[in-house]
């Protein structure tokens, strides 16, 4: 028998889409776009559509494998949560419950997974990781600059008239921004692009600025210089809805614009163009994640956030500085899933650097890691030194769908299920506000079962299994809880399937921020309170020619690793087979350099690993740039993680992917 249900994207990802699914005789066959959803409209990608591989896939685990002298072999689900929970105990009585490290990032969007806090709050915490690869130093600066990170409604880009696409690969990670951006254009509104890397968005651009790789905080500087002594700020929004103006124009005059021009490779007529845009508004700035994963990340975010506020373009429609919408998740109930008051001990690692702390960990040192929605060993920067952390503990386990790069190393691995074997709601902060309902549509393969289940199992045997006895229908009515008095409730989304969240379709229209002085800081005294500098102030990025001269002679070449085209992160690699290999893309200017020519085996190197691949030359790119798309796994060519550093940036404990020097050279026989 053929039925379609309605159903949404589990994955990581910007869009959080609505699916119809085809399920024929109690198997998913086909996964596609629901066009009744009001913001994604029936379109999906080739990740959302791979679903219906990835669920069917004989390369699924279906049982618990244990190792033994260095090889998995099968155990029953009995024998793996006895053991496992019997480690758990043993540490917990000899070392402490924070002996124990749960890694993990957000491979889900489902609201339910984060029950695994829950677990581990009850069983008296462990040590968590804090902090974010993904977007850590953007949220915090905004958090410092709005008082949190707040993105307009998607249609709200209608009224701007012009729209900046602030190093955001839209067309590759963001595909119904996209769509948006194709119709205001349409529409009449102006797009530009800025990018160090001409990419499928830029090609839709009325004018694309190519920019040095972490050097927008220096281009913001330069256009706001520039739009202030052409008097076109926003002056009654400065003096009525600000603090710290003084120290931002003291920061401007301190900066000459021949620096910002040579420094940011970017002409004077790229900043005139800029400040033309902003003082023509309403003017909408969509921030990309990419930019913050420096060094100096949160810094570029604050100054971006700093040229929107000086413009005018905050709190009107068709303005903002888009970069989160936290007022998403922030819908629902979480303490009430996750019970943080259970938990007696806590220690947290930043999850940037967790192989470091894995490494370093005294009183007590880590004894057992459990990895859930994560694939470390291919995601998290220096891989050698995260392959050396995840071995050194006593006892690994990684519960998966497949047997990743990181789950080869476990002691245990325990086989979980896709979004369409369980029941639950999903939403992103990322971008749009409908939370989306998926049902359980199919039974899962062999024995997998769903994180939720085992954690309810590992419960009981540890003595706090009342903590589960609860129906998934009866988790979800906790975290819908406060949304109830809005109408919201888990009876309505099983029958409508999309609903949308109370938020806020124009942030900050008020002008009321939730800072603490209410006021948009240009001076951050939530930064001051955190011992940071609270002023405006510039920071370059970390490895670059002006802060190290000698590495950028060594590793002359700034290496990007973008978020994949066909895969979320490392998730679809082992599906499609075309894509189980290093492609290295390289600049023009490098390629003439180095007589590169696409096709040729080449290895980038630095002092932290080396990555062979075949090139390929980008048309356009910025001078001297790289780009490998990260995901790849290491048994499939090696992940660019081997190159990245595990730095952290400069607030929010975020990341320092793409601040990263490499050389290359043709790789011999
Ligand atoms: N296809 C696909 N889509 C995804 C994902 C995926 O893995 N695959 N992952 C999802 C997740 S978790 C995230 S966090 C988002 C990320 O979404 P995005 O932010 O769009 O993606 P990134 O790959 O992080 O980088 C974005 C852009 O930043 C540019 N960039 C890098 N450095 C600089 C710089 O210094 N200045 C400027 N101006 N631009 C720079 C890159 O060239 C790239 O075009 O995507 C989500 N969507
Ligand atoms: N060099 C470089 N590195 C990066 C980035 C970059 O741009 N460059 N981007 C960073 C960013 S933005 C992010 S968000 C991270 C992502 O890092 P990760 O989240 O570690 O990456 P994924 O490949 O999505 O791995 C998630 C794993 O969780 C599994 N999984 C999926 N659903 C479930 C589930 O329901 N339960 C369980 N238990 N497991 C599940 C998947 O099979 C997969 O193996 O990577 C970061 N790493
Ligand atoms: S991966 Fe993103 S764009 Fe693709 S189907 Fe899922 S939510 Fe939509
Ligand atoms: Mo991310």
């Amino acid at each position: 028998m053929k039925q379609v249900f309605k159903s949404s994207c589990p994955l990581n990802c910007w869009d959080s889409c609505g699916f119809e699914v085809t399920v024929e005789d109690g198997k998913v066959t086909k996964v596609e776009g629901d066009k009744e959803h009001p913001i994604t409209q029936g379109k999906i990608c080739g990740r959302g559509r791979m679903l219906e591989a990835k669920t069917n896939s004989s390369e699924r685990l279906t049982t618990p494998l244990k190792k033994v002298n260095g090889r998995f072999i099968e155990i029953s689900w009995e024998q793996a949560l006895d053991e496992v929970a019997g480690k758990m105990r043993e540490i917990k009585k000899i070392h402490g419950p924070t002996a124990i490290l749960h890694s993990h990032d957000y491979a889900n969007n489902g609201l339910l997974i984060n029950l695994d806090k829950r677990f581990f709050h009850c069983f008296g915490g462990v040590t968590e990781l804090v902090g974010s690869i993904c977007w850590g130093s953007g949220i915090e600066a905004q958090t410092w600059d709005f008082g949190s990170s707040f993105s307009h409604a998607p249609d709200d880009i209608f009224h701007s008239k012009h729209v900046v696409i602030w190093g955001r690969n839209v067309a590759r990670t963001n595909m119904h921004l996209f769509h948006y951006l194709q119709e205001a254009k349409k529409r009449g509104a102006s797009i530009t692009v800025i990018d160090p890397i001409f990419n499928a968005t830029a090609k839709i651009a009325d004018r694309y600025l190519s920019i040095k790789p972490g050097m927008d905080g220096l281009a913001a500087i330069g256009v706001m210089k520039y739009l202030i002594a052409e008097n076109k700020q926003d002056q009654t929004f400065i003096d009525h809805h600000t603090i710290g103006y003084h120290d931002l124009l003291a920061l401007l005059d301190s900066i000459k614009m021949d620096d910002i021009l040579a420094q940011a490779e970017m002409t004077f007529d790229d900043i005139k163009y800029l400040a033309s845009l902003y003082a023509d508004g309403p003017t909408s700035t969509y921030i990309g994640l990419g930019m913050q994963r420096y060094a100096n990340g949160g810094n570029t975010i604050r100054l971006i956030d700093a040229l929107v506020a000086v413009s005018g373009n905050i709190g009107i429609p068709g303005g903002g500085a888009n970069f989160g919408n936290l007022q998403v998740g922030r819908s629902f109930q979480m303490d009430g899933l996750t019970l943080p008051h259970k938990k007696a001990a806590s220690r947290q690692f930043p999850m940037m650097n967790q192989a470091e702390a894995i490494l370093s960990a005294k009183n007590p040192e880590i004894k057992m890691i459990f990895v859930t929605c994560g694939n470390p060993l291919a995601q998290v920067p220096n891989s050698t030194k995260v392959k050396q952390a995840f071995e050194s503990v006593e006892t690994l386990v990684v519960v998966d769908h497949f047997l990743t790069d990181t789950a080869e190393l476990a002691d245990y691995v325990l086989p979980t299920t896709t979004v369409f074997e369980e029941e639950d709601i999903y939403y992103s902060s990322m971008y749009h506000h409908f939370v989306n309902y998926g049902e359980k549509l199919v039974e899962p393969p062999g024995e997998a079962k769903s994180d939720l289940w085992i954690w309810t199992q590992l419960a009981e045997r540890l003595g706090f299994g009342e903590a589960f006895h609860m129906s998934r229908t009866e988790f979800l009515e906790i975290g819908l809880f406060d949304l109830n008095k809005h109408g919201i409730t888990l009876e309505r989304l099983k029958k409508e399937k999309r609903l949308p969240l109370p938020v806020q379709h124009v942030p900050w229209e008020t002008k009321e921020f939730l800072t603490p002085t209410g006021k948009f800081e240009f001076t951050s005294s939530l930064a001051e309170v955190k011992g940071y500098e609270g002023k405006p102030v510039y920071l370059p990025p970390k490895e670059s020619s002006i802060t190290n001269s000698a590495l950028a002679r060594k590793y002359p070449y700034q290496l990007l690793s973008i978020h994949p085209s066909r895969s979320n992160h490392s998730q679809h690699y082992i599906l499609i087979k075309a894509l189980q290999m290093v492609k290295i893309e390289i600049s023009e200017d490098i390629a003439s350099e180095k007589q590169i020519e696409d096709g040729d085996s080449v290895t980038i190197y630095n002092d932290r690993g080396r990555l062979s691949g075949i090139a390929k030359i980008m048309k356009q790119a910025h001078p001297r740039t790289i780009n490998v798309d990260e995901g790849q796994w290491h048994k499939f060519g090696g992940s660019v993680n081997l190159l990245t550093s595990d730095g952290l940036s400069d607030n929010g404990l975020g990341s320092v992917l793409y601040d990263c020097l490499v050389n290359i050279k043709k790789s011999i026989g």
